[in-house]
Formats: C-alpha cells, sequence, structure tokens
C-alpha cells in the first residue's frame, strides 16, 4: 500500500483578494469555521496566513493570528503551519513575529529571494470592494520578495533551533532547492526535510509535468531520495492535476484557497473543505489515503501540539 498522503490546506494566503472570491476566509471567525470544515474533511496541515478582519489586507500581526490559532488548536488535532512568507512586501521582521511569538510545531520557509507577480491578476476582476487590493497586485510588478541567505539563518536559527519549529521548504524553482541542499551539507538542516514544490508562480517555474519532474529529478540528485519528504504546490488550475501527478510520484499534496480559488474552470470553490473533498475524492480512486496529523508528526518529527505558545 502507498504511503498514505499528508495534505495541507493553505486557507486564505495573501495572493487572493477579498474581490476574487465571497468565498475567501478573512475574519478569525471565517479561519476557525473554514480551517475546522477543512480539517473535518481530510487535511492534515493548514497553512495559515492572517488578515486584518476590517478589510481584508494581509497582516502578520501576532494579535491576529492569536484570534483563531487556540480554537483551531483546541477544536482539531490538525497540525498547524504558520506562514513566515507573509505577503512579498513585508520585512522578514515582521513576517515572522506571530511564529516566533506562538511557536507553532510548523512555518512555511521560503528558499530564495524572487520575483512574485501577481499583478495579472488585477485584469480579470473590476469592481473592487477595497483600494488596497489592487494597489497590493500592481504593487507586486515592482516587489522583490526577500529571503536572502541570512533571512533564510535567521529563521533556521530562531525558529527552528530556538524553538523546535520544523519547516515547509518552499521551493519555487530548482536554485532554491540547490541552496537548501547546501544548508543540508552544512549541517544546518536536518534531514529529512519537507519540501514543498511550488508550481505557477509568476517569477518561479511554470506549473507543467515536465517541471514537476524537473523538481524531482533535482532534490533526487541534490538531497537523495531517502533525504526528504515533498509535497505538491501548484497554483491556479493546475493545482489538483499537479497535486495528483504528486501523489502518484510517491509524494504528498498541498490545496486551499490561498493558491487557487477554483474547483474546476470557472468554478470558484464554495470552500476550502470543497477542495479537500475534491482531492481526497481525487485520491481515493486511485487507491491513496489521507495521513492523519498523527501519522505526519511522526514522518515529520514534529514536537507536538502541546509544545506550542498559544
Ligand atoms: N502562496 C504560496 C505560493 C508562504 O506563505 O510562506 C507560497 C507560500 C509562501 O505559501
Ligand atoms: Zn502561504
Amino acid at each position: 500500500m502507498s504511503q498514505p498522503v499528508i495534505l495541507t490546506c493553505a486557507l486564505t494566503g495573501s495572493i487572493h483578494t477579498p474581490s476574487m472570491s465571497p468565498h475567501l476566509p478573512i475574519t478569525p471567525e471565517e479561519l476557525i469555521e473554514q480551517g475546522l470544515a477543512a480539517a473535518e474533511a481530510g487535511a492534515t496541515i493548514l497553512h495559515l496566513h492572517a488578515r486584518d478582519p476590517q478589510d481584508g489586507r494581509p497582516t502578520a500581526d501576532p494579535a491576529v493570528f492569536r484570534q483563531f490559532l487556540p480554537a483551531l488548536k483546541q477544536h482539531s488535532d490538525v497540525i498547524l503551519n504558520l506562514s513566515t512568507g507573509g505577503s512579498s512586501r513585508m520585512p522578514l521582521a515582521e513576517r515572522m513575529q506571530a511564529a516566533l511569538q506562538t511557536e507553532p510545531e510548523m512555518c512555511s520557509l521560503n528558499m530564495g529571494s524572487m520575483n512574485f507577480g501577481i499583478f495579472p491578476l488585477a485584469e480579470r476582476y473590476s469592481d473592487w470592494q477595497h483600494a488596497w487590493e489592487t494597489e497590493l497586485l500592481e504593487g507586486s510588478r515592482d516587489t522583490v520578495f526577500k529571503n536572502t541567505f541570512a533571512d533564510i539563518e535567521t529563521l533556521l536559527t530562531q525558529l527552528g533551533q530556538q524553538r523546535g519549529v520544523r519547516f515547509e521548504f518552499e521551493c519555487y524553482d530548482v536554485g532554491h532547492i540547490h541552496s537548501l541542499a547546501w544548508y543540508v551539507r552544512q549541517q544546518q538542516v536536518q534531514t529529512p526535510v519537507f519540501l514543498q514544490f511550488v508550481l505557477g508562480v509568476l517569477g518561479g517555474i511554470d506549473a507543467a509535468p515536465e517541471q514537476l519532474m524537473h523538481m524531482k529529478n533535482t532534490a533526487d540528485r541534490l538531497l537523495g531520495a531517502e533525504n526528504y519528504h515533498f509535497s505538491v504546490l501548484a497554483a491556479g488550475l493546475k493545482q489538483m492535476p499537479l497535486g495528483t501527478m504528486g501523489a502518484i510520484m510517491g509524494g504528498h499534496v498541498r490545496i486551499g484557497l490561498e493558491d487557487s480559488l477554483y474547483l474546476n474552470k470557472g468554478q470558484l470553490a464554495p470552500s476550502n473543505a470543497a477542495q479537500v473533498h475534491q482531492i481526497r475524492h481525487i485520491l481515493e480512486a486511485l487507491g491513496y489515503r489521507l495521513a492523519s496529523p498523527a501519522e505526519a508528526r511522526q514522518q515529520l518529527g514534529l514536537k507536538g501540539k502541546q509544545q506550542v505558545n498559544f
């Protein structure tokens, strides 16, 4: 029997904006409701960003995270993974504050500076609810998503070594895998590592099957297949097909409204749980099952939900 599939559900992110879908969770109450529903539907991990409850603008304010983290922890066994990516225009010190204070089991760690173009989304919509939405989208044309080696080392040290946080290493291209392999060789990162192959972000590798194979082959060559677990995150409409391909390749899957607002072309997902149900149906039809949080904690070497600070 193939290994159970660790399913990450990324609830809201900082790419999509409120005017793009009425189903994108914004407030702490909506994040709690959608997070628990996604966990109930089978999600193993929730990848979490926060938003200003007033207008949906991305925020990294620890006080906002603290409005929803305790309820998610109390009412589910799901693994809570805090983003240190925030939004690409935030400085790292701001992006990592919530994780420093709450000391979660997992955090994302972005493995390189890059362009992160979400400005093409602006031309697909018209009646905007908030002025900040088009400013954020257009602003990505001239923003570098900064993740220098010093930034990476700050996260490895202050969250990894000092707080026992394990990482979802976000790799948007093969160069990011090269950087991670270097840190493994420097013994600054312990194996097995958990790689998130991110495909389809404008500025990173494109979302095509041959590129997923290229990322996998690169990780095998630079890390060794026995030294990493991988998950597949494809942005937009490639989310379900490339995620499914990832599971078939022996990997794990990430879905969620952070990365795609859709179930299918032209069909908005009515919730994060609907995407969980969809990928679960596909995977189970192919003979796979979803991993429980307990199985994933064991496989990824997590510290346990009682070791967090919320
Ligand atoms: N939005 C994803 C493409 C992070 O939060 O650290 C990448 C991401 C980064 O989730
Ligand atoms: Zn994220």
